[in-house]
């Protein structure tokens, strides 16, 4: 059954009714492209749509924006001054207070704001409760870091006409601030990277007054949002009105009590060709063009998060998450933009050779990458970053919006969802089965069904009798549960979480101040409103293991719909016109909703016990910049076909280079049901995930993996088995991602940033610095896969040592059978795996390790790192885990491990899983391009904590293109001391 998504009585009507129907019956319900916004539909973005054309399209365009001169100052890093924009023929103006901050790391923000709303001195129409400032707090949910202003930053030059800032480390970031049109030229090393308001863009919708109009005059204007083309072409000095109050969109009408606001930015990347990040979208990682043309979208991509079920793929459409972080990339440089902006925004890309004013790009023959932002309303609020490396962004960024969360380890182990484990027994059986078909799992999920009637923080009596007897069949495996719990509280008489959300007053209100109520899956539902802290006071409560009961220490939390989806809303979600705690209107914040709801389970999962403190672990389908600090998230509800099997890469990899790295797609597909071929390729590319779960519709056929069949079960299982052997390695590059906010799995660009063919390559990466690349097959009856080669580096076959014969900048091709998984190895590296499969993570928490070296090209240095804890516990953050660099040195014959930070035994005062862990084990080495001078030796010699000991070693030759390889065994070694070996 398809229901489209605008919206009646009769909608209503149906959402009633399916409440109303059994648990089980659900129908596949379809939204369309169509249901959601066109930039000409939505009234801000065709207005600065419009403007753009208009601006470009006129030789003599000037922007009317300009610094008053005598209004600057500069002191302690920071330059203000007050922007004046002429709104009229007579010349009158309106003050916009600018703010540009020169910050220690060398990232420079700009922030704009509009006096009148400052200073509250506007009216609202329809008797609005809402704030009159622009909204200003985004920055308090967001930002986290990195905001220590540059004293050292000074003046360069100045006159009358400009002043230029010279900052950043020693000095070598430059910003010149242009006032007369204004706009900011940003050098770095004496050219030019990045320039605002060049193309005069800029627009800030002032506040102004609604003048009632005749009949007349007012029957001339459109309706439903649309721009009048007559009225832009006629009469391009008369302004177009028709979209700047009450705006209806499918039904529903925002009734806009401010007007018009919008905020617009022009943003040039001088001489850079590609640009990445805005995720989420379903398209290629290097983003498109979006003005038309070959090949290019039609459409901006917009960042308004959506509950976007059956979503379309290559497409610049909104998605369930928005972080509106943006890096330029050209052969040497990478550059960033960072907009600080939580309401609906929309970005148009162009790239061309020089701007409408080529020389002042600074450059001719190179291409430029133009983008346009657009938000509804707000501040001008931008952080220019500077690089000039890909890491260098990565790592700026961080420091700004914080890094991944150190998750539990368990969390990156393979999860088993699915819509719905029917009972507690059907959750023991599942369970019971994989242990049978020996595939390793760590987490099985409860969907919206486990519930009494939808009534979250419940368990259904009859399909649930004794869930705390599941949770602990579960827990003798170390295994946990992840039950769902959404936003929407279910309106309805006898349930005590709706009764204290109504009596404490603690919900999202409606445009009259009253509590709003709206359509979700339980029928009638109020919404938690994350963005009080009364709110996030009580829902911690509601996780206490006294007050959701069923629940124990291995029960995690999943949060759905929290963009939020509101399926009688506009474009199924809130009204813009709703109001948050502080009187926020939903519009402002729209895009931070999902990560305020995240985050109040997150800290809720702290406190559900007195002195019981773990990480948390909380999946989330609605994100913003932030939102890395408290979980993980996913790409929403994809497709059981090859396409959305293929676009899951792209999409997890931009996740990955915009600060949300802990990222996996729906393993097999989401909606329909996968072809065997499929599911296996697909547990084949969910392994190299940074998050695995394999999850299904309510509707789609029962897939876990031991039911595939041969030889379908095996081929999955061993992928399951080699993400498990695998994760020492996928923690330490959590680790990484932790500390300094490096992707988990890498592109090219991002590992090779000179190399301009890997540039738009986004179906293979890196995995953290270990030196796999993989490319997983994504398409049906495939064989063989060509991999590109970014280097001159020796590449081995992870599974049989093989030499691939590659060369630098060309792909290769290697067969890739549907038993294989195409994975290389590059030499120079060493990585940590545990080669003993056991059922879960936390099984194999005291097993021993295996070292596997790759000798580089050169025949010299390998190198490579592991990094554990306790997996569990913050006593990380005490210095309580163990990293170990180790080194192969050819030349020295050697192999050793170190403290990868420099710390000896007496820095860290070592608890009990310190001493635990200490003892265990480096049982193994694999060195895998041995040299052959080592053939027909036997023995190494192994030094450590004050003893020497000899071990034994088998050597085996170079044979038909696979490389020599020499193994280690039963070293004797332990992960947590310094030790050597010697090959000599
Ligand atoms: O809770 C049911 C589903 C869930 O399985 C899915 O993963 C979410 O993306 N949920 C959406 C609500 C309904 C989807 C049709």
């Amino acid at each position: 059954m398809l229901v489209s998504g605008s919206l009646s009585t009769s909608w209503t009507a149906y959402l009633g009714l399916l409440s109303a129907l059994s648990a089980t019956f659900v129908p596949s319900v379809a939204v369309k492209e169509h249901d959601f916004k066109k930039c000409h539909q939505s009234g801000f973005c065709a207005r600065n749509r419009a403007f753009a054309d208009h601006a470009l399209a006129t030789t003599s365009w000037q922007s009317p924006y300009n610094i008053a001169p005598e209004s600057g100052s500069f002191k302690d890093g920071q330059y203000q001054a007050t922007i004046l924009k002429t709104i009229n023929d007579k010349g009158e103006t309106v003050r916009l207070p600018i703010t540009i901050s020169f910050l220690e790391s060398g990232t420079a923000r700009v922030t704009v704001d509009e006096e009148k709303r400052q200073k509250g001195e506007i009216e609202l129409r329809h008797n609005s409760k809402a704030r009159k400032e622009r909204y200003n707090e985004a920055e308090q949910w967001v930002i986290v870091g990195g905001l220590t202003l540059d004293k050292a930053a000074k003046v360069d030059y100045e006159d009358k006409t400009q002043v230029t800032v010279k900052f950043g480390p020693s000095s070598e970031f430059e910003a010149t601030i242009s006032f007369s049109p204004f706009s900011i030229d940003f050098k770095r090393d004496g050219h030019t990277h990045v320039k605002l308001n060049d193309q005069g863009l800029l627009n800030i919708e002032h506040w102004r007054p609604k003048i009632e109009k005749t009949e007349s005059a007012a029957s001339e204007e459109t309706k439903e949002g649309e721009t009048k083309e007559q009225d832009k072409k006629e009469k391009p000095k008369k302004e177009d009105e028709s979209t700047w109050w009450d705006e209806t969109f499918g039904g529903n009408t925002d009734s806009k009590p401010r007007g018009p606001e919008s905020v617009a930015l022009d943003i040039s990347f001088v001489g850079y060709e590609h640009v990445y990040g805005i995720p989420s979208h379903a398209g290629p990682l290097s983003l498109k063009q979006t003005r038309g043309g070959d090949g290019n979208y039609q459409e901006p991509y917009r960042m308004y998060n959506a509950d976007v079920f059956e979503y379309i793929l290559d497409s610049p459409m909104t998605l369930y998450g928005s972080i509106p972080f943006m890096q330029a990339h050209s052969k040497d440089s990478s550059v960033g933009v960072f907009w600080l902006n939580a309401a609906e925004t929309w970005v148009d890309i162009t790239k061309g050779k020089g701007s409408k004013n080529p020389l002042a790009l600074g450059t001719k023959a190179k291409t430029s990458t133009h983008t346009h932002w657009i938000s509804e309303s707000g501040l001008l609020d931008v952080f220019v970053l500077l690089g000039p490396t890909p890491k260098d962004l990565t790592a700026r960024y961080g420091e700004l919006t914080g890094t991944t969360a150190m998750p539990q380890e368990f969390a990156l182990g393979y999860h088993q969802c699915r819509w719905n484990y029917v009972s507690d027994e059907d959750v023991r059986d599942v369970d019971r089965k994989m242990d049978k078909f020996k595939m390793p799992y760590d987490v099985i999920w409860l969907d919206i069904e486990y519930t009494d009637e939808k009534k979250y923080f419940t368990f259904d009596k009859h399909t649930f009798p004794d869930p705390i007897g599941m949770g602990k069949q579960l827990d003798s495996h170390g295994r946990k549960l992840v039950t769902i719990i959404d936003p929407h509280i279910k309106n309805v008489d006898n349930y005590p979480v709706v009764a204290e959300l109504k009596s404490k007053d603690l919900g999202v209100k409606n445009k009259e101040g009253n509590l709003f109520e709206g359509w979700c899956w339980p029928g009638s539902s109020h919404w938690i409103d994350a963005f009080s802290p009364a709110a996030r006071e009580w829902w911690a409560s509601l996780f206490k293991y006294d007050s959701f009961k069923g629940t124990m220490e291995n029960t995690w939390i999943w949060n759905d719909m929290n963009e939020p989806s509101v399926f009688n809303g506009p474009e199924t979600t809130m009204p813009k016109d709703n109001l948050h705690f502080g009187n926020w209107e939903h519009r402002d914040v729209h895009n931070l909703n999902g990560m305020t709801f995240q985050n109040a389970t997150y800290h809720a999962l702290t406190s559900r016990k007195p002195g019981e403190l773990r990480r948390p672990f909380v999946l989330t389908r609605a994100f913003f910049a932030g939102s890395q600090r408290v979980g993980a998230m996913w790409t929403g509800d994809n497709q059981a076909a090859w396409d959305h099997l293929e676009a899951s890469i792209p999409m997890v990899l931009s996740q990955g280079i915009s600060g949300f790295p802990f990222a996996g797609a729906d393993v097999g597909g989401f909606f329909g049901n996968p072809e065997k071929e499929l599911l296996t390729r697909w547990y084949q590319t969910g392994a190299f995930y940074p998050f695995f779960r394999g999850h299904a519709h309510i509707d789609a056929r029962r897939r876990e993996p031991y039911l595939a069949g041969e030889p379908y079960t095996t081929i999955i299982g061993a992928a399951l088995r080699l993400r498990y052997s695998l994760l020492p390695s996928w923690y330490t590059a959590f680790r990484q991602a932790h500390v300094d906010g490096t992707p988990i799995i890498k592109p090219m660009f991002y590992t090779h940033p000179s190399e301009e063919g890997g540039f738009a390559i986004d179906d293979q990466f890196f995995v953290g610095n270990t030196g796999l690349l993989a490319k997983p097959i994504t398409q049906k009856d495939r064989v063989e896969v060509d991999i590109w080669i970014p280097d001159s580096e020796v590449y081995y076959d992870y599974f049989t040592y093989e030499v691939v014969p590659t060369s630098k900048g060309k792909s290769v091709t290697l067969d890739a059978p549907l038993e294989k998984i195409p994975l290389l190895m590059r030499g120079g590296h060493i990585l940590a795996r545990r080669d003993i499969p056991r059922r879960s993570s936390a099984l194999m928490k005291w097993d021993d390790y295996t070292l596997v070296v790759t000798v580089g090209r050169d025949g010299k240095l390998a190198e490579g790192d592991l990094y554990v804890d306790d997996g569990e516990s913050f006593d990380y953050q005490a210095g309580q885990y163990i990293h170990r660099r180790f080194v192969f040195d050819a030349a020295g014959k050697s192999i050793v491990s170190v403290d990868a930070e420099g710390r000896s035994a007496k820095d860290v005062q070592e608890g009990e899983w310190m001493k635990k862990m200490r003892q265990v084990g480096v049982d193994k080495i694999v060195i895998v391009g041995a040299p052959a001078a080592w053939a027909g030796k036997r023995e190494v010699t192994v030094e450590s904590e004050g003893k020497t000991w000899s071990a034994k070693m088998e050597f085996t030759p170079a044979m038909k293109g696979r490389g020599a390889f020499a193994v280690v065994k039963k070293l004797g070694v332990r992960i947590g001391a310094d030790w050597k070996i010697s090959f000599a």
